[in-house]
């Protein structure tokens, strides 16, 4: 057997409502991989649907983390960050990026800030300017359409796009200095939602849908963010990648609706993780 790569999961714990760490270090696990984590902050629940939250910001935390991985010597594979407790933590983890990044360390950004037009409450618009700088040093990024509007500093259009603006915003990102791009929440036909990716190195786009599940699903931006890391370090391209990513998310949805579960509480992704782990070729039918 060869050797299990590792990755830092550097996202909040929301204790209740499945996303974030609860999503990626299970998702990474499943795909094999020996997944560290660094909570940025842990919330009784996530911010989106549950009053009363407690926040606890561990930013102080981070740096006496970094140097201790740094003490011990690790190597990651892969880092790989998501919701930050703070403005303040943008720095920290840019530092803890350049202490970790080798030659072949994959580092992806998810520049979780935004849904929907909106920034999250906890958020003030200097995350956007922030965030911008964390994606410049990264090799893929993984933003929604309105998180890469406030990175772009540009109005966010809603539903009402062209295939042109999709690849001129994946171009726009990639300008800023990841590789790699992936648009989230795709869509050009109503009944079809997916994501685009665009490839610097071969100037290629390309596309993966599956069939649009009205409603908002929570945590659904760290589903496909975990399993498209997963997929990557599993060696698939990125145009595999995304649709892999597409369609697992879409069966967690799927599998939510059927369970008539309540929305806030995230999506039953455990229930597809055996159909995740098929798919990236891990098991046999
Ligand atoms: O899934 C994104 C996310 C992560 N962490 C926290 C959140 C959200 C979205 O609302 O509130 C705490």
């Amino acid at each position: 057997m060869n050797k299990q790569k590792r990755v830092a999961a550097i996202h909040d714990i929301s204790c209740v409502g499945r996303c974030s760490l609860t999503v990626a270090l299970p998702i990474i696990s499943a795909a094999g991989f020996d997944t560290s984590v660094l909570p940025t902050a842990v919330l009784s629940t996530h911010t989106g649907g549950f009053e009363g939250f407690t926040y606890r910001d561990l930013t102080e935390d981070i740096k006496p983390i970094s140097d201790h991985w740094q003490s011990l010597d690790l190597k990651f594979d892969a880092l790989y960050s998501g919701f930050l407790g703070s403005f303040e933590q943008i720095d920290l983890v840019a530092d803890l990026f350049k202490t970790f990044r080798r030659p072949d360390t994959l580092v992806m950004v998810d520049p979780v800030m935004a849904d929907n037009g909106v920034l999250y409450s906890i958020y003030s618009p200097e995350m956007a300017k922030g965030m911008a700088k964390l994606c410049a040093l990264a090799d893929i990024v993984v933003p929604n359409l309105t998180e890469a509007a406030f990175i772009l500093e540009e109005d966010y259009v809603g539903d009402a796009y062209s295939p042109e603006y999709i690849e001129a915003t994946l171009r726009k990102l990639a300008s800023l200095g990841a590789k790699k791009v992936v648009l989230t929440g795709v869509s050009f036909e109503k009944d079809k939602l997916g994501a685009a990716a665009y490839d610097s190195d071969s100037d290629k786009v390309s596309y993966a849908f599956n069939d649009r599940i009205e409603g908002y699903f929570h945590g659904t931006g760290d589903v496909f963010g975990s399993t498209l890391l997963s997929a990557l370090l599993n060696d698939f391209p990125l145009e595999e990648a995304i649709q892999i990513a597409v369609d697992y998310t879409h069966k967690c949805i799927a599998l939510t609706v059927e369970s008539e579960q309540e929305r806030r509480y995230g999506v039953c992704f455990e229930r597809a993780i055996p159909y995740l782990i098929k798919r990236l070729g891990l098991i046999s039918e």
